[in-house]
């Protein structure tokens, strides 16, 4: 592994700093915000986010290994609820920082849920108040961090707007800052824990999660399948993963036209994501609940 410059020096500091918080916080804007890369998929939807993902940012004196993880969230008795609540909450195992993302406009109980966790980990936190963009008046901001800060003691409060850019560089610092004194974890230049057909896998997921809306309720999985390589041509094969065979025609569409749609928008993340232009071949296919069954959640990676 080769260090980052500066990374030998007495002061250089690094760690894992994880970003939780109810579901649609913005979590996930936040991270790729933060890293300066779309790593981790974003919808409006809530629960869009269901692995851990680390997204690592080189500083001269710092090195931050963001940790974006899934929503805390209350409701959901399916296998795949609890499994997305574990890892968010073992996350915070490892993590040196924890950073609680809520957000301005408004408070939930499942903003309560993620704080209760941020502070029985005993970790130092810092909260991100994101979507000030969308606060009106403004000012609405100083009661909001005067209650976060009644309700915990945070090394820091800072209000952001990832999905604005607004002072992500001041939480950046103010992360960084409150990392400990230690050499670089990751080599140079290394931006993800994540190999490609997951990268993959996920934007499809998001494409697809943008075209259906409520319309399969528990959503979908993507598994990559293949990658090949034929006479400078990348062919990625992809299983869409639906719980019950009624959902198949939701997600192809009269005459496949969704599908296409899914797999146009699809290609084009991806070309620039790669840098190249591939091709893509999506196939619907059922696995009988899989949400609810733990064996396909951990064939799936969502253990
Ligand atoms: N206006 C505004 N919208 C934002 C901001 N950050 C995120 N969003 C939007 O909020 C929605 C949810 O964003 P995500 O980043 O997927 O939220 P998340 O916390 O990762 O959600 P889960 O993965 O479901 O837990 C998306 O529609 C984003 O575009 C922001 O700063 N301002
Ligand atoms: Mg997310």
């Amino acid at each position: 592994m080769t260090s980052a410059p500066g990374s030998e020096s007495p002061d250089f500091r690094s760690g894992f700093a994880a970003l939780v918080g109810r579901p649609n916080v913005g979590k996930s804007t936040l991270l790729n915000a933060l890293v300066g890369q779309k790593l981790s998929i974003v919808t409006p939807r809530p629960q869009t986010t269901r692995h851990r993902i680390v997204g690592i940012s080189h500083l001269p004196n710092a090195q931050i290994a963001f940790v974006d993880t899934p929503g805390l969230h209350q409701h959901g008795s399916r296998a795949l609820n609890r499994a997305m609540n574990r890892t968010a909450s073992t996350s915070l195992n490892d993590a040196d920082l924890v950073v609680l993302v809520v957000d301005a406009t408004k408070w939930t109980a499942e903003d309560d849920l993620a704080l209760e966790r941020v502070v029985s980990s005993g970790l130092p936190a810092i909260a991100a108040v994101n979507k000030i963009d969308q606060l009106r008046p403004r000012d609405r901001l100083l009661p909001y961090i005067a209650e976060l800060s009644r309700r915990h003691e945070f090394a820091a409060i800072v209000p952001v707007s990832a999905l604005k850019g607004e002072s992500v560089e001041v939480l950046r610092k103010t992360i960084a800052e409150h990392l400990p004194v230690a050499p670089a974890m990751y080599a140079d230049g290394e931006l993800t824990d994540r190999p490609l057909e997951f990268r993959i896998a996920e934007m499809i997921r998001e494409k697809l999660t943008l075209e259906l809306n409520q319309e399969v309720p528990y959503g979908v999985a993507v598994e990559v399948e293949q990658m090949a390589e034929a006479d400078g041509q990348l062919t990625v094969d992809a299983s869409i993963w639906v719980d019950r065979e009624g959902q198949k025609p939701i997600v192809i569409g009269a005459k496949g036209e969704r599908l296409k749609r899914v797999g146009r928008s699809a290609r084009i993340a991806l070309n620039d994501l790669l840098g190249r232009r591939l091709h893509l071949n999506l196939w619907v296919k059922v696995r009988e609940n899989w949400a609810d069954n733990a064996r396909a959640l951990k064939q799936l990676g969502l253990e």
